[in-house]
């Protein structure tokens, strides 16, 4: 009879165990340790065709990851964009090979910088509406982030007046 209790004890503290372990795993996903903060964009005009999103990406692993694309639904094609200087002239690239998150450390995507260019849009950008845009990481895959539309001409959420709380909102959703 105890025997039988003793078996029965050690079945249950097994299935314990193994409800507790797949936690301990999910827990390690790589998916999370990619931030993107401050996702903004500026407000377009109707004759404008183009947008530019930039945003900030920490990765807070310890292995380095890499954007290789970025898709938005509001734009025909979207692409990521490098500024360049040709001939005393400023002008835009697209990024060959993607951009490399090394492990524990920042990427700033900002204006005359690395950005995401939204080509042929579909609608007009916007001031305090969002942007769907689903960002591809090569080991991290695919992160869903909005954008928030600020005014034509801004320089960014540090320079507009916007709260730590409405960043917040702005972070990655995955
Ligand atoms: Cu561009």
């Amino acid at each position: 009879m105890i025997e039988v209790l003793v078996k029965n004890i050690l079945a249950l503290a097994i299935v314990l165990v193994s409800f507790l372990l797949p936690a301990k795993i999910v827990y390690a996903d790589q998916g999370n340790l990619l931030k993107i903060n401050e996702s903004w964009s500026r407000a377009t005009t109707s004759s404008q065709k183009t947008g530019a999103v930039f945003l900030k990406i920490k990765n807070v692993g310890m292995h380095s990851d890499k954007l290789i694309g970025v898709e938005a639904d509001i734009a025909n094609h979207s692409s990521l964009h490098q500024m360049i200087h040709e001939n005393g002239v400023m002008k835009m690239r697209a990024i060959k090979g993607g951009i490399k998150v090394s492990a524990n450390s920042e990427v700033i995507l900002s204006p005359g910088q690395k950005h995401i260019m939204l080509m042929g849009l579909k609608k007009r950008l916007k001031e305090n509406s969002n942007i769907p845009l689903t960002l591809i990481f090569e080991k991290s895959g695919k992160i869903n982030v909005l954008a928030i539309v600020l005014p034509a001409g801004s320089r960014g959420p540090d320079h507009s007046g916007i709260s730590e709380m409405e960043h917040k909102k702005h972070m990655i959703k995955k």
